[in-house]
């Protein structure tokens, strides 16, 4: 099902290829905090750009890197009320995802699974981290293991949009994660797309699922409270 978000033209996509712009998604359930979160890390430096089209936001970020402007996007969908698959166009070019879920609902962690899925269909190879939001609401949640990073070897990050715990932290990790991703991209899509581009044949499709995709295990517990 290509969900909410309709096919966004490849043209709008190519500036990702330059060095200096990386595009950064987030993935996760409806009202985990997502939107929150983004809104928190840019505070009142962002300029929020609605595709309501594309039920999509992107979150404009100037920074530099080692002396170099960078600009990210980070993109944010809207309005999933439950796991519903995403556009492919949603996935194309990201070079990193941030993974959130809501530490008061369970549903929400046991569905990053899905959502992990999904994107490694698209997305083998990008840096993924994975957040576990609204530890404000009850600071214990920090004593608990979630083991699902720990599982895939994704890092893990206790945040809260809220107070603003490690929101930071984590943003920052994921552009210079998705830098260098950039610049050491072992995706076989990527590398291709790029050779293609240097001789000036257009040939810009999809990196569709195609690679090694790591077959998911069943839904994990949580661990129990210390
Ligand atoms: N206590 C607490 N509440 C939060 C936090 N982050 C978000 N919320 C609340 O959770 C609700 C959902 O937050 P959103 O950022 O809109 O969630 P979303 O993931 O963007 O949801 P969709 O856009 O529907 O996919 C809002 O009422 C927020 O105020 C947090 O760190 N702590
Ligand atoms: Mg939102």
């Amino acid at each position: 099902m290509a969900g909410d978000v309709k096919r966004i033209p490849d043209s709008e996509q190519e500036k990702y290829d330059s060095d200096e712009q990386v595009k950064i998604i987030c993935l996760g359930d409806s009202a985990v905090g997502k939107s929150k979160l983004m809104e928190r890390f840019l505070m009142d430096g962002y300029r929020p750009q609605q595709l309501s089209t594309y039920a999509l936001t992107l979150y404009k970020y100037n920074t530099t890197i080692n002396g170099k402007p960078v600009l990210v996007d980070f993109w944010d969908t809207a309005g999933q009320e439950r796991f519903q698959s995403m556009h492919p166009s949603y996935y194309h070019k990201a070079h990193a995802c941030v993974m959130v879920f809501d530490v008061q609902r369970k549903i929400t962690y046991k569905n990053l699974s899905s959502w992990y899925k999904e994107l490694r269909e698209y997305r083998p190879e990008i840096p993924c981290l994975v957040v576990a939001n609204k530890i404000d609401a009850d600071m214990r949640v920090t004593q608990k293991s979630f083991n699902f990073a720990k599982k895939q070897g994704l890092p893990f990050y206790f945040v809260s949009a809220a107070d603003g715990t490690n929101v930071v932290k984590v943003f920052k990790d994921a552009i210079n994660m998705a830098l260098s991703y950039k610049k050491n991209s072992s995706d076989f899509m990527d590398v291709v797309m790029r050779e293609l581009e240097n001789f000036d044949l257009e040939a810009k499709e999809d990196s569709g699922g195609d690679d090694e995709e790591e077959e998911e295990e069943e839904e994990e517990e949580e661990g129990k409270a210390a």
